[in-house]
């Protein structure tokens, strides 16, 4: 059984996270918090022994719409530095779009780099991921793949941060795994509908 220390130390940085994940987002081997707020993203940086330095804030420019509690990290452009990429509105042209920030390795973030997205991603529910990265196509470069109710699209990524149009599959499925299930050496997702849980062989893009 899990057991946790007593009167922890809790620290309030006043960030108001709905949702948060962790990472190494500022290069200094010890794991920090991210989130978002309205409008920008939010890194705590960790010490190292349970508690947080002051916020690192990056303002999201160009987004609108941005589903607070929706976004993925991984190394998008793979220089070793954690990147975010964040599901929301082009605030001009009213499209969806995967917008990636690249991370400069001190905490804060580049400003967003667009790609056009088919349909809306839902926000995650409890217990339900609606997006997901990993490197679907083995070109080494990080892929999202995302769920939409209606069918599952993967967005190849280009190693730069952006990424090329959508691979699509038709599925109603609600939310998305990434795990290698038949063992050849090829990334897999899982997917899991309203009725039951059903496993897809390999989507990827052609070659
Ligand atoms: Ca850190
Ligand atoms: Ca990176
Ligand atoms: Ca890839």
């Amino acid at each position: 059984m899990a057991q946790f220390l007593p009167n922890f130390a809790q620290f309030d940085n006043g960030a108001g996270f709905s949702f948060f994940v962790q990472g190494d987002f500022n290069g200094d081997g010890k794991t920090d918090i991210i989130g978002i707020r309205v409008g920008e993203l939010v890194v705590l940086p960790g010490n190292g022994t349970g508690g947080f330095g002051a916020p690192l804030n990056t303002t999201i420019t160009g987004l609108n719409n941005v589903q607070l509690n929706q976004f993925i990290v991984g190394d998008f452009n793979n220089d070793g530095r954690l990147d975010v990429a964040l599901f929301g509105t082009d605030a001009l042209t009213g499209t969806s779009v995967v917008a990636s920030l690249l991370g400069k390795g001190n905490g804060t973030f580049d400003a967003p780099r667009e790609t056009v997205a088919l349909g809306v991603i839902p926000p995650y529910f409890p217990n339900s991921v609606t997006a997901i990265g990993g490197d679907f196509n083995g070109d080494a470069k990080l892929d999202i793949a995302y769920v939409t109710g209606s069918q599952i699209c993967v967005l190849l990524g280009n190693g730069d941060g952006t990424f090329s149009s959508a691979v699509t599959t038709a599925s109603n499925g609600l939310t998305l795994a990434a795990g290698d299930f038949n063992h050849d050496g090829k990334l897999d997702l899982a997917i899991v509908t309203g009725q039951r849980h059903r496993g897809c062989s390999r989507l990827c893009a052609p070659g």
